[in-house]
C-alpha cells in the first residue's frame, strides 16, 4: 500500500513551479482569444484544460509532501478557475458571432422578386397535334397508333400500292436492313388504317397521329422525318357528304368558325374516289393577290383524303358491299407552317428554344 509520499522531487513536479504554471496560463488564455471559431476553442480546450501543464500541475500535487499541497492545490485551483472563466467568456463570444452570421447569412428577403426561372416549352408540334387530335376526340372518334418500323405489306400492299408504284422506289422510302426483309420506317400514316381494319370490326372511328419518315432533304417545306394525322371511319351508308362534314368541322376547329373548304379531285391507291382538300386562307381570306401565306390564290391546301377503296376494304376482311369509309391524312408540320405562318420547316424540327418560345410556355 502506497503511503502519503514524503519525497519531494522538484523535478517531478516542475508544472507545479508557480512560473511554470503562470506560464501555462498565459498560453491557454492565449489559445482562447485566438481561437476563431467554437470548434478551435475546443481544440485550445482539449489541449489546455484536459491536457496540458495546468492539468500535469493538478496530477502532481499528489508528488507534493503535506505541508505544499494546500498552497499549490490553491495556485492550481486558482489557476484552472481562471482558464474555466476564460474559456466560457470566450465560449459566449464565439457563440454570439454564429448566431448574428447565422441570422444574416440565413436571413430571407421575402420582398425580393421571384427568380424567372425558364420552365420548358412544349412543342408547338406537340401542341398542334393534339389541337388536331382534339377536333376528333371531341366527335367523339378514338385515338390509336401503330408502329414507326412498318411491314411492307401495311405500308404499301394492303393500301393498293402495288410492288411498281413509285412511292416504293428507293427514293422515297427508307427501307430496314436487310432490304428484302420486308421491313420499312413508315412513309405514311395510313399503315394504322389497316391495322385499325383488321384489328376491329365496324363501326370505326378513329384519329392516328404518327412520326413517319420519307427519304426527303430537309429544305423549306419538307423534312425526312415528320408528323402525319390520319382519320378513319368505316360504317354502314358513309358518303361523301359525311367525309366533307368531317373535314369541315376540322378545318373550322384548326382555323376558325366559318373557314369554307374546297375539294378537287386527286389521286390516292387506297382512296376511290379520292380529293385533295383546300381551305380558304385563313390571313386573306381571298381577297389578296399579294397574301404571302396563300401565295394570292385564296386558298390553302390541306391534305389528301377520299372514301376507303372497296379493295383495300376487302384486304382487311371488311364486306364492301356492308361497309363504306372514308380517310383523311395530312402534315402536322405543314399544318403548323400554315396556321403560325412558319416559312421554314427547318425552325420546326431544329429544337431551338427560342423558336418554341414564341408559342407560349403551356406545359
Ligand atoms: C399521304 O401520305 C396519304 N397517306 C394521305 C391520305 C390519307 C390520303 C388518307 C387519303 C386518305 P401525301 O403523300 O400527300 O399523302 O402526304 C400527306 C401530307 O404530308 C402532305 O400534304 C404534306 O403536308 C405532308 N408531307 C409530305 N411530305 C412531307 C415532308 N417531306 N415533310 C413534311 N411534310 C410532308
Amino acid at each position: 500500500m502506497s503511503g502519503p509520499n514524503t519525497q519531494y522531487d522538484p523535478v517531478e513536479v516542475a508544472a507545479l513551479d508557480p512560473r511554470n504554471l503562470d506560464e501555462a496560463v498565459v498560453a491557454a488564455l492565449a489559445a482562447f482569444a485566438r481561437a476563431g471559431s467554437l470548434d478551435e476553442l475546443n481544440t485550445a480546450r482539449l489541449a489546455h484544460v484536459v491536457k496540458g501543464a495546468v492539468a500535469q500541475a493538478k496530477r502532481e500535487i499528489g508528488a507534493l509532501p503535506p505541508s505544499a499541497k494546500a498552497e499549490a492545490g490553491k495556485r492550481v485551483g486558482a489557476a484552472q478557475s481562471a482558464l474555466g472563466r476564460a474559456l466560457a467568456a470566450r465560449k459566449q463570444e464565439l457563440e454570439q458571432d454564429r448566431d448574428q452570421r447565422i441570422l444574416v447569412e440565413e436571413s430571407v428577403d421575402v420582398t425580393r422578386p421571384v427568380g424567372r426561372r425558364p420552365r420548358g416549352a412544349r412543342h408547338p408540334l406537340e401542341l398542334t397535334s393534339e389541337r388536331l387530335m382534339d377536333a376528333f376526340i371531341g366527335m367523339g372518334w378514338e385515338v390509336v397508333e401503330g408502329p414507326e418500323v412498318e411491314s411492307e405489306w401495311m405500308n404499301f400492299d394492303a393500301l393498293n400500292l402495288g410492288k411498281d408504284h413509285p412511292a416504293r422506289q428507293m427514293q422515297d422510302t427508307f427501307f430496314v436492313d436487310p432490304p428484302d426483309g420486308g421491313l420499312v420506317l413508315r412513309t405514311q400514316t395510313s399503315p394504322v388504317q389497316i391495322r385499325t381494319m383488321l384489328e376491329r370490326t365496324p363501326p370505326i372511328y378513329v384519329v392516328s397521329p404518327g412520326k413517319v419518315f420519307r427519304t426527303d432533304d430537309l429544305d423549306a417545306t419538307h423534312t425526312p422525318v415528320f408528323h402525319q394525322i390520319e382519320a378513319l371511319a368505316v360504317d354502314k351508308g358513309l358518303t361523301m357528304a359525311h367525309l366533307r362534314g368531317a373535314i369541315d368541322h376540322f378545318v373550322r376547329v384548326m382555323f376558325g368558325e366559318g373557314t369554307r373548304t374546297r375539294v378537287r379531285a386527286s389521286y390516292f391507291p387506297f382512296t376511290e374516289p379520292s380529293m385533295e382538300t383546300d381551305f380558304v386562307c385563313f390571313v386573306c381570306h381571298g381577297d389578296d393577290p399579294s397574301c404571302r401565306t396563300c401565295g394570292g390564290s385564296g386558298w390553302i391546301e390541306l391534305g389528301g383524303s377520299g372514301m376507303v377503296n372497296r379493295k383495300v376494304l376487302v384486304a382487311c376482311g371488311i364486306d364492301p358491299d356492308v361497309y363504306t369509309g372514308f380517310a383523311f391524312g395530312l402534315g402536322i408540320e405543314r399544318a403548323l407552317q400554315l396556321r403560325h405562318g412558319v416559312t421554314d420547316m427547318r425552325d420546326i424540327v431544329e429544337g431551338d428554344v427560342r423558336f418554341s418560345r414564341q408559342f407560349g410556355m403551356e406545359v
